[in-house]
């Protein structure tokens, strides 16, 4: 049998070059090599810890599972399904809450820099997305989540978690551990010290701008004193985060991105970052105008069903083990 491999993403807004070289190239690669059982759902209920309005919800949670299947998650070789529709992920969520001390979550830098950057909005589910994370992940018996390294410490609490129910209630869970790549952080085009992040739309490349508004952003993004193509993230952020996502986009390493710009200017080499995201964002906006909404349901309720099938299983052991049932 092989691995058991899990990973999602939030329907907080459009994706960004930052989402699909963290997370969606990667997952597409690693359907592909054979080596996993693939696991790839909306994180739809993570989505509702920031602010949101729910007229936008639906259009969000389809848009990401187009943007699966656009760049070429396949539903005959991974199962592809939406987090809410299948209840066994609160349900678990519910439980591990009991075996995870306040301490532990207080910790999480993420809650910490979402704790300031909405300090309107620091609500219990936020605090405890890491719990529902957790869920997510011990549910399925996955030994591998691919994730930025922004998730790595998120990914330790499901260690853990999963650790410590096993050592009180016999065997029941997997430890996952985590598939890093490369590109683990894009940072924004106009500021390279923050996250490209979808609520930061300012700073984002998005999959879908066309090739007009890919030009437009690279030309207007920030660049570093001097004149030399570097890579060195203390002195130059904005090149050092160029190189990156060009190296990404054309699967080489930043030190060979590096010297094929060792005489470039900063416009001649954002130019030709320009070029590489549009190659190769082309077909996967060709293969997105072609997916018919519809379709893309009806695809996601077959998968919701598959999920449930494996969940429903592993909660009812869960309910076993803690005396529930
Ligand atoms: N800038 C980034 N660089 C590399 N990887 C990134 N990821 C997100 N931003 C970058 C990775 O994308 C996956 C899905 O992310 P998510 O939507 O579940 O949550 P996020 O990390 O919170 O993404 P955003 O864009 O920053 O969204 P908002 O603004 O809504 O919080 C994850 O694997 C993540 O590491």
């Amino acid at each position: 049998m092989k691995p058991h491999l899990i990973s999602g993403i939030q329907p907080t807004g459009k994706l960004h070059i930052g989402n699909y070289l963290g997370s969606l190239k990667n997952f597409v690669a690693l359907q592909n090599s054979g080596k996993y059982e693939c696991y790839f759902f909306v994180a739809d209920l993570h989505s509702l810890t920031e602010d949101f309005d729910p007229q936008e919800k639906p259009g969000q949670i389809l848009n990401v599972a187009l943007d699966y299947l656009s760049a070429g998650i396949s539903p005959k070789k991974s199962v592809i399904f939406q987090q809410s529709s299948v209840p066994a992920h609160s349900e678990l969520a519910v439980i591990l809450n009991n075996f995870t001390p306040l301490g532990e979550l207080r910790r999480m830098t993420q809650f910490k820099d979402k704790s300031e950057s909405q300090s309107e909005n620091v609500n219990a589910g936020l605090f405890d997305y890491p719990v529902l994370m957790a869920a997510d992940i011990l549910l399925y018996d996955a030994a591998f989540v691919p994730v930025g390294d922004d998730q790595v410490q998120h990914l330790e609490l499901a260690r853990t978690l999963a650790r410590r129910f096993n050592a009180r209630f016999g065997k029941t869970f997997i430890e996952p551990k985590p598939l890093l790549t490369s590109a683990s952080r894009i940072m924004s085009l106009d500021d390279p010290l923050k996250k490209m992040s979808k609520s930061r739309p300012q700073g984002c490349l998005f999959l879908d701008d066309t090739p007009e508004e890919i030009r437009n952003k690279l030309k207007r993004a920030v660049t570093d004193s001097g004149r030399e193509v570097k890579y060195d993230e203390q002195s130059k952020p904005a090149i050092s985060n160029l190189l990156q996502i060009y190296a990404g986009i054309i699967n080489s390493t930043v030190q060979e991105a590096e010297s094929a710009f060792k005489n470039a200017t900063y416009v001649d080499f954002k130019n030709a970052v320009a070029e590489a995201v549009i190659k190769e964002l082309t077909p996967f906006q060709k293969a997105k105008k072609a997916l018919k909404p519809a379709d893309v349901k009806k695809m996601l309720s077959a998968g919701d069903k598959k999920a449930a099938s494996a969940a429903e299983k592993k909660i009812a052991e869960v309910q076993k083990r803690v005396g529930l049932i």
